[in-house]
């Protein structure tokens, strides 16, 4: 076993890959990514020692992954398989949809909001569909709760918490308030994700958490609340309880990679509600008997969501026929694989 890599996360699954690894090789987290290049960690320790910097030429390499580089420290040769990872659609256009994995190796995903918005409940079943679907635990983080507008906002998204059954903590980045809660995630030299719009102060709880001012943080807009984008590129970060903390920039746009059970994880009361219904193939609209219209008629349920969801699914089916496409045109250009 690769002790000295305990702390940084590794795990018995590691060690395994790794044993085909060349012995020569050094094996290290991928801790920030710029233009091609990566910074690696191959220690936890927070000096110079403890971090190496090569160029990750023709390797999909993501924050937080484990990666093995050449001994002469030429480039990122191979990535370990992942347990978990945060992945997004990079790009909008249909025959090149690309993933983006925002994290990887990942046990929880912090879906960070402000209570101070609008609640947003579409954007937050939307980062749950990912977040499930990461193979990471969900977890809702409603922050700036030191600001008086927040109770009002913070019911309806712990609602959202509720009934897909994860947990939903109310904090402060500024008193720091709950954020020992938070901490616990960490624990054991776990990873954890932070996903949220920019400006809902995701840095600034990062900071808190580490107790450094590391992370730069930035002003919201007047008007509406929003962030300035002010953290540009993910950063695996140091818990003082020995955790990992991804902070991520504030992502624009937030569409689905092809996923597995994240949305019926996402709206498990409605695929509940569903196995209620008269016809196995109920669409929820003007069918006798059915169980999902009667919950938005008790008020359990609002139309919203059943609406939310339903985009949600389009979004996933159209991605899905795309990637057929990819892979019949790709077949007839006599290339097996595609990613
Ligand atoms: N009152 C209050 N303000 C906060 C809190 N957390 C963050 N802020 C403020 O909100 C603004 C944005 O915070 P950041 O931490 O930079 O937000 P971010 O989510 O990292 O934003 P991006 O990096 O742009 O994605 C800053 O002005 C913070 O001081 C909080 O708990 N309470
Ligand atoms: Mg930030
Ligand atoms: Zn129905």
């Amino acid at each position: 076993m690769r002790h000295n890599l305990l702390a940084l996360g590794w795990n018995n699954a590691f060690e395994d890959a790794a044993k085909k690894i060349d012995a020569a090789f050094i094996i290290g987290r991928v801790s920030r990514l710029d233009r091609g290049w990566s910074t690696i960690k191959v220690s936890a320790s927070s000096d110079a020692d403890g971090i190496i910097r090569v160029r990750n030429i023709g390797a999909d390499v993501a924050v937080g992954d484990w990666v093995a580089v050449a001994p002469d420290l030429d480039r990122v040769e191979q990535v370990l398989p992942r347990y978990s990872a945060l992945i997004r659609r990079a790009s909008s256009d249909a025959v090149r949809a690309e993933q983006h994995a925002v994290a990887a190796n990942i046990d929880t995903v912090f879906i960070v909001h402000a209570a101070t918005n609008e609640s947003n409940e579409r954007r937050v079943e939307r980062e749950l569909v990912l977040a499930f679907d990461s193979g990471a635990v969900p977890v809702l983080v409603l922050t700036k709760n030191d600001l008086l507008e927040a109770t009002e906002h913070i019911a309806a998204l712990r609602n959202v918490a509720r009934v897909c059954g994860i947990a939903c903590h109310v904090v402060s980045g500024l008193t720091g308030e709950g954020l020992e809660e938070l901490a616990k995630y960490g624990e054991n030299n776990k990873s954890i994700a932070i996903l949220g719009a920019s400006g809902v102060g995701k840095s600034t709880l990062v900071n808190r958490l580490v107790g450094t001012t590391n992370q730069q943080v930035g002003e919201v807009r007047e008007g509406d609340q929003r962030g300035r984008h002010t953290t540009v590129a993910a950063d695996l970060v140091a818990l003082p309880n020995g955790g990992w903390l991804i902070d991520t920039p504030g992502l624009r746009a937030l569409n689905l990679w092809t996923s597995g059970r994240g949305i019926e994880r996402a709206f498990a009361d409605i695929f509940s509600l569903a196995e209620q219904c008269k016809f196995r193939d109920c669409k929820h609209q003007d069918e006798p008997n059915c169980a999902v219209v009667a919950a938005i008629n008790r008020d359990e349920l609002t139309i919203e969501r059943l609406e939310s969801m339903g985009r949600l699914v389009a979004e996933e089916l159209a991605l899905e026929d795309e990637q057929k496409v990819r892979v019949r045109m790709s077949n007839r250009k006599g290339m097996r694989k595609i990613n």
